[in-house]
């Protein structure tokens, strides 16, 4: 544990504020491939390229045994039908587990067990815990229509692991159809 580390921080659920920490921002253009269509992504970029997600990431310590957490703040909104996600992740440490902690606004996770294959959609929002195991890809999707804001908080040496997932993403796609959230299958659409 860092000596200088501050045991004690000021959260606000509503705005996703977190005092201290280092802040990352995703925009749509860092999303094009995270979303099944990525034409239509450009397609919103040719307007605006908004801002889909912040974490702000406190880290106290390095040692065995340190936690670190996040709390990241999901907007909500759609490209084709499709939820606005974070990009999702493996632990660099595959066994590092995580637990989710739902604050404002609905959602889901998707979590996808790297052995197996499998998938699972688990609701997110406020009231909402979620327990992430290890060896498990895990991504946030907004179903609503306010901000979704959850903590994460994971061992130190946790790591996130972006590259598997880059190049082929998650096995399940949630979309909106008739207003609600269903799971489907994603087309791997055919290279030209
Ligand atoms: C979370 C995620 C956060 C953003 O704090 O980092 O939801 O998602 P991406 O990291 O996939 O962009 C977490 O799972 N930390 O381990
Ligand atoms: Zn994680």
């Amino acid at each position: 544990m860092n000596p200088e580390a501050i045991l004690s921080q000021v959260y606000d659920p509503q705005t996703g504020h977190l005092s201290g920490g280092m802040t990352v921002r995703r925009h749509l253009s860092d999303l094009r491939n995270s979303f099944s269509n990525p034409a239509a992504v450009d397609e919103h970029l040719k307007q605006e390229d908004p801002l889909l997600y912040e974490v702000v990431a406190v880290e106290p310590g390095d040692a065995d045994g340190d936690l670190h957490y996040g709390l990241g703040i999901l907007y909500p909104g759609q490209i084709d039908g499709e939820y606005y996600l974070t990009k999702g992740h493996y632990h660099e440490t595959r066994e590092a587990a995580e637990v989710y902690i739902g604050l404002r606004g609905e959602g889901m996770m998707l979590l996808e067990d790297e052995q197996s294959g499998e998938s699972r959609l688990e609701p997110l929002g406020a009231g909402k815990v979620v327990y992430v195991p290890g060896h498990t890809a895990h991504r946030t999707m907004n179903t609503g229509s306010e901000p979704l804001t959850y903590f994460g908080i994971y061992p130190a040496d946790a790591g996130h692991d972006y590259g598997a997932l880059a190049e082929r993403n998650f096995h399940k796609v949630l979309i909106e159809e008739n207003g609600n959230p269903v799971l489907r299958d994603r087309r791997i659409e055919e290279q030209p």
